[in-house]
């Protein structure tokens, strides 16, 4: 078990479109369960591998208030979506920043789990946020990409700022 870094926004790594898993081994395994101690650490309710500088089709999800709902998908795909609904997220890449974001109210999602075994389940409210934000992470996508520009601008000098401040 280890606690992983977690890439900061403008960070270019997180622009990396992560790979498909091929094969589910005890090595994928070590990831996810290292991702989860990440997460957990940081209260998040999800994490993708991209932010932690891992190229692989990997998330991470607990959307309970008692950490003991453990989601892990691989190669997730989203394959049914309906409705809109706006949502206030944030993002442990990017600390600090809150913003209104509308996704997919309702989603089908399809996976395998981290013993390589398909899942296929329908998920709403945080859940189907949260999922939808980590598969953007996993394509090289961040929830301020939605944004304007000059709002993009401003969080990307606020977050230069705090990094210079940081080193
Ligand atoms: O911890 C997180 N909370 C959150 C809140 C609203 C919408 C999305 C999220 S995901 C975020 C953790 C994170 O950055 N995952 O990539
Ligand atoms: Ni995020």
């Amino acid at each position: 078990m280890a606690l992983l870094n977690v890439l900061k926004y403008p960070d270019p790594r997180l622009r990396k479109v992560a790979a498909v898993v091929d094969s589910i081994d005890d090595n994928v395994r070590a990831i996810v369960s290292d991702m989860f101690e990440t997460m957990y650490e940081d209260n998040g309710v999800g994490l993708a591998a991209t932010q932690v500088d891992i190229q692989q089709r990997i998330l991470v999800a607990d959307v309970s208030h008692t950490q003991k709902e453990p989601i892990c998908l691989i190669n997730p795909d989203i394959v049914k979506q309906e409705g809109y609904e706006t949502f206030e997220e944030g993002c442990m890449s990017i600390p600090g920043v809150y913003e209104e974001i509308e996704r997919a109210k309702v989603i089908s999602v399809k996976a395998l789990d981290k013993y390589g075994d398909h899942l296929e389940f329908e998920a709403d409210g945080l859940l189907a946020v949260c999922i939808q934000h980590e598969i953007d992470h996993l394509n090289g996508k961040l929830f301020v990409d939605y944004l304007s520009p000059l709002k993009q601008k401003m969080i990307q000098k606020k977050m230069e700022k705090v990094r210079r401040r940081t080193l």
